[in-house]
């Protein structure tokens, strides 16, 4: 059983999705991030860096319990462990890490600088948000491009779509808009009509 804390952030529902996708038995654990619940001693024992999401396995390599935070970790770590959407044969493994590391530590990293500049600040700051819209639009056409050839971001579905997922779908579709992406939409749609990924982006189980 694998003890999931999560919110629902970007980086909240890719470990909601690798779950849902890979079927590995888990528990959610909702840490409210607008009450501040990252920052408690428990919490920090299990994430030190107070970030969500992080996961509890309770039967990890030998039997022992491991503790994981990272999306990029996280996703890494429960598709080895049910051995699906990360391949085993070295070159394709190459591919989607190259696309899984983009996406969480470039593609994310400044989406959340866009959702925050654009969206979220009560300041307005003109120069931070036309420098992150700028970005996000590069990205997104850097991902259309790609996709242009590949069904997926690296080949076949795979945990480095799962990572770039969430901030297309949230600042993508819902912010900007994909009609300059079509191959980006063409991805993004067959993703969110996933079974898997309608499970992960519900509401929480009770
Ligand atoms: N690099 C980390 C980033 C995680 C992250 O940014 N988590 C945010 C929510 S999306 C968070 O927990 N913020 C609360 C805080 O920093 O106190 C990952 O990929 O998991």
């Amino acid at each position: 059983m694998i003890d999931c804390y999560t919110w629902m952030t970007d980086n909240g529902y890719k470990a909601r999705m690798v779950l849902e996708e890979t079927g590995l038995e888990h528990k959610i654990h909702p840490i409210n991030l607008r009450e501040k619940a990252q920052m408690t001693p428990e919490f920090m024992k299990i994430s030190p860096g107070h970030k969500i999401p992080a996961i509890v396995d309770n039967n990890g390599p030998g039997g022992a319990k491991i503790t994981i935070a990272e999306s990029g970790a996280i996703l890494k770590y429960c598709a080895e462990k049910a051995g699906k959407f990360y391949p085993t044969d070295g070159a394709a493994r190459a591919k989607v890490d190259h696309w899984l590391f983009y996406g969480s530590a470039t593609f994310t990293t400044l989406a959340q600088q866009f959702g925050h500049w654009t969206i979220r600040s009560p300041v307005k700051a003109p120069v931070a948000q036309e420098f992150y819209e700028a970005n996000m639009r590069d990205m997104l056409g850097i991902l259309d491009k790609h996709l242009a050839s590949s069904e997926y971001m690296g080949g076949a579905y795979s945990i480095a779509d799962m990572t770039m997922y969430p901030d297309v779908h949230q600042h993508g579709v819902n912010d900007i808009g994909l009609k300059d992406y079509p191959h980006l939409k063409r991805w993004h749609d067959a993703i969110e009509a996933r079974p898997a990924i309608q499970k992960a982006w519900g509401p929480f189980p009770s």
